[in-house]
């Protein structure tokens, strides 16, 4: 594997899941791996879960990480090839990404999109152009349409709670916000939902459909409590909308996840990647439950970034 930016960037899931596990087991197994090797871990948003398990999974696999909080303390960078710098930005992601190839043996990015220009987050332009002029493998911690680690993990939980012979029912539903939130998580989400062998249904008000280039082949149902219906899993997001893009066209609170709405579920788990706002997306009494996965899911971020690095190292 030379790059991580998607689902299509796995050959096999199954395998890769297995992987993930056999490193859950045995997290140092493969701690030589990565000697003498350099993780650069470029952020131009903020991050918790993904920049500690990234940095953890380096470190499991004996690489030496670098951490560079691109936004705060690195140059602001150009983007647009041909450009003439004479504005705000200082380095071009040319030059920028060609150095952190000479320091680095793999470079993970994250850079949300930036929520104005439709044309411009769905063309991944900051993930391509590390691509384009990085001449190491790049590994996405989120780009502005996909969160392919967080997938990822959310696959491994899911295995990890499902051992009957039929497919369960996941049902990812839209929940309240107040910021106009990128539709990465649940692109990404939908995208490797489709991909694996799960009974997949989305829910969410009328004008949040997200796109077809991620979620074609999942059943929208837009009411919530028929979606929820013998649900087995229930991911809860919040993403404003694709359409109308980055409005916020719902506000009613009657969306938030509750032990109430659960009832109707075939007592179903429920995931988040997180940051979650609590009792605004879900209540108290739901992520704090028994059927909460949401710190495994946490967990488990650790060893997808575990077995993407490895997999890169290896191919290598
Ligand atoms: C990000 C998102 O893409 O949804 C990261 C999730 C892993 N989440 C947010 O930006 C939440 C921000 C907030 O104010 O709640």
């Amino acid at each position: 594997m030379k790059i991580f930016t998607s689902v299509n960037d796995v050959t096999n899931i199954d395998e890769m899941v297995n992987e993930a596990l056999m490193l859950k087991k045995d997290p140092y197994a493969f701690s030589h791996l990565g000697k003498n090797k350099t993780l650069g871990m470029v952020f131009l948003n903020p991050s918790l879960r993904t920049r500690l398990s990234t940095q953890k999974a380096g470190m499991n696999l004996g690489m030496n990480t670098i951490v560079l909080n691109m936004d705060k303390e690195g140059w602001a960078l150009e983007m647009n090839d041909g450009a003439v710098m004479n504005g705000s930005s200082v380095e071009h992601v040319r030059d920028a990404a060609a150095v952190l190839s000479q320091y680095c043996d793999i470079i993970a990015i994250r850079c949300f999109a930036h929520m104005k220009n439709k044309e411009e987050d769905y063309s991944e332009k900051i993930i391509n152009q590390f691509k384009k002029y990085s001449t190491v493998p790049v590994v996405s911690m989120e780009g502005s349409t996909l969160h392919p680690l967080q997938s990822f993990a959310d696959v491994i939980t899911i295995r990890e709670n499902w051992n009957k012979k039929q497919k369960p029912k996941v049902v990812l539903t839209w929940a309240p916000h107040i910021k106009p939130i990128a539709q990465a998580v649940a692109n990404s989400f939908s995208e490797w939902m489709l991909k694996t062998d799960v009974d997949f249904t989305i829910t969410h008000p009328e004008g949040y459909e997200l796109s077809e280039a991620f979620t074609k082949g999942a059943k929208i149902v837009y009411d919530q409590q028929e979606a929820l219906k013998d649900a087995d899993f229930v991911y809860v997001k919040n993403w404003s909308c694709y359409t109308d893009y980055a409005k916020i066209a719902c506000t009613d609170s009657s969306w938030m996840l509750t032990n109430k709405k659960l009832e109707v579920t075939n007592n179903a788990k429920v995931m988040h990647c997180l940051p979650v706002r609590r009792n605004l997306e879900v209540s108290d009494e739901v992520l704090d439950g028994a059927n909460s996965l949401i710190l495994q899911q946490a967990s488990n971020r650790l060893f997808s970034a575990q077995a993407v690095l490895k997999k890169i190292l290896e191919t290598k």
